[in-house]
């Protein structure tokens, strides 16, 4: 039918309906173009941290207010952490050095999760550090792998002075060390030397892991994050399997997986700045007597790490890419997030002039 047949509302309709389909058509050839990348890992191993480096270095960032939201996830973090080590030192027998702290504990103890503002927060601070600063605190948390607590703990409570103003505001470091477990499946679209990426970010507890496979479709790579330091740490979900032994199965499950025949699967070795700590007072020997090299030498210990993820796949066509790595050091990350980018984009060209 010619278009001047046409009323006035038809032609508007049809036109309507020609832009819905050319915004399809531009959306699904994105989709096409972009590259995607799927973070897996167990609890804790730092996926969301990754996907905040690349919000922070290729994405738009975080706002005023984008800041503001991590406020009480900060002040969640701490007191939290305070009441853990309290409940931990109380279970221990540990004396606490400055008897006023009785009361401070009492006070910290009563916390219950909410979303506080500064004005709240403020009350809890000389409190909190007259606590961090008590020896049997201190030795508490020395002892940490006997008990659950997060590794971000240590980096607010000795920045309490910071946090504990009217006007905090999370800079970017505090953002990265903001814990807040991921529920659910998060996707994040990025930009690197023009190339569209499409990163998706899981909750890695065993409780969210059945939601996995629901992002497993048209994946090009998957990046696999292991929290190295906890070599000595038991997991969160169960308090008795070892998390380095959950992560290399879980590992083995996703690497010998027929879904991902052709995608590059790369290994970040992470925590490494928490490992380098870890390994000048506690032996790796302890947890796996089979390691026979310098329990006191990072890299020695970190060649074994690998050979554990190594030895569980089937298939030895490739070497196992895997990068050592410090996920809340923004400018670490910087680097090895354009090694990735590039060797993806090659990777995705090569793809292309074969289709
Ligand atoms: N010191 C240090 N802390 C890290 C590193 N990577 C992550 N973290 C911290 O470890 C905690 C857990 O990191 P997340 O990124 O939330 O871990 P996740 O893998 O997303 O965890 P789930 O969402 O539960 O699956 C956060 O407090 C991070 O700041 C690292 O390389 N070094
Ligand atoms: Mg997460």
């Amino acid at each position: 039918m010619a278009l001047c047949f046409l009323s006035a509302e038809e032609r508007e309709a049809r036109a309507h309906s020609k832009a819905i389909d050319r915004n399809l058509r531009r959306e699904k050839q994105l989709v096409q173009n972009s590259i995607k990348i799927l973070l897996l890992g167990a609890g804790e191993s730092g996926k969301s941290t990754v996907l905040k480096q690349m919000r922070i270095l290729h994405g738009g960032g975080y706002s005023t207010s984008d800041k503001q939201d991590f406020r009480p996830v900060v002040y969640h973090n701490i007191l939290k952490g305070m009441k853990i080590l309290i409940e931990a030192r109380r279970r221990m027998g540990l004396e606490l050095e400055n008897p006023e702290n009785e009361r401070n504990a009492q006070m910290i103890s009563g916390y219950r999760a909410n979303d506080m503002e500064p004005e709240q927060f403020l009350h809890y601070v000389t409190p909190l550090i007259s606590l961090w600063e008590d020896d049997a605190i201190q030795g508490t948390f020395a002892r940490r792998r006997e008990f659950q607590i997060g590794d971000s703990v240590q980096y607010f409570c000795d920045r309490l002075t910071d946090v504990g103003v009217l006007d905090y505001l999370p800079s970017n470091d505090d953002i990265v060390h903001a814990r807040k477990a991921t529920r659910g499946i998060v996707e994040y679209n990025m930009a690197v030397k023009e190339q569209s990426f499409r990163i998706v970010d899981v909750g890695g507890q065993r409780s969210q892991r059945q939601k996995w496979f629901q992002c497993f479709d048209n994946v090009d790579a998957i990046l696999y994050l292991v929290a190295s330091s906890a070599f000595d740490q038991n997991l969160l979900e169960d308090r008795v399997t070892n998390r380095l032994v959950e992560s290399v199965n879980i590992f083995e499950t996703i690497v010998n997986n027929r879904c991902f025949k052709n995608v590059s699967i790369i290994l970040f070795l992470n925590k490494t700045d928490l490992l380098e700590e870890k390994i000048k007072t506690t032996l790796i020997t302890d947890y796996f007597p089979n390691f026979e090299d310098d329990p006191h030498d990072l890299n020695a210990v970190q060649v074994f790490i690998v050979s554990l993820f190594d030895s569980v796949r089937y298939s030895r066509e490739r070497d196992l890419f895997y990068h050592r790595t410090t996920a809340t050091s923004t400018e670490q990350m910087k680097f090895i997030l354009r090694v990735v980018a590039d060797m993806l984009i090659q990777e995705h060209l090569k793809s292309m002039s074969f289709a």
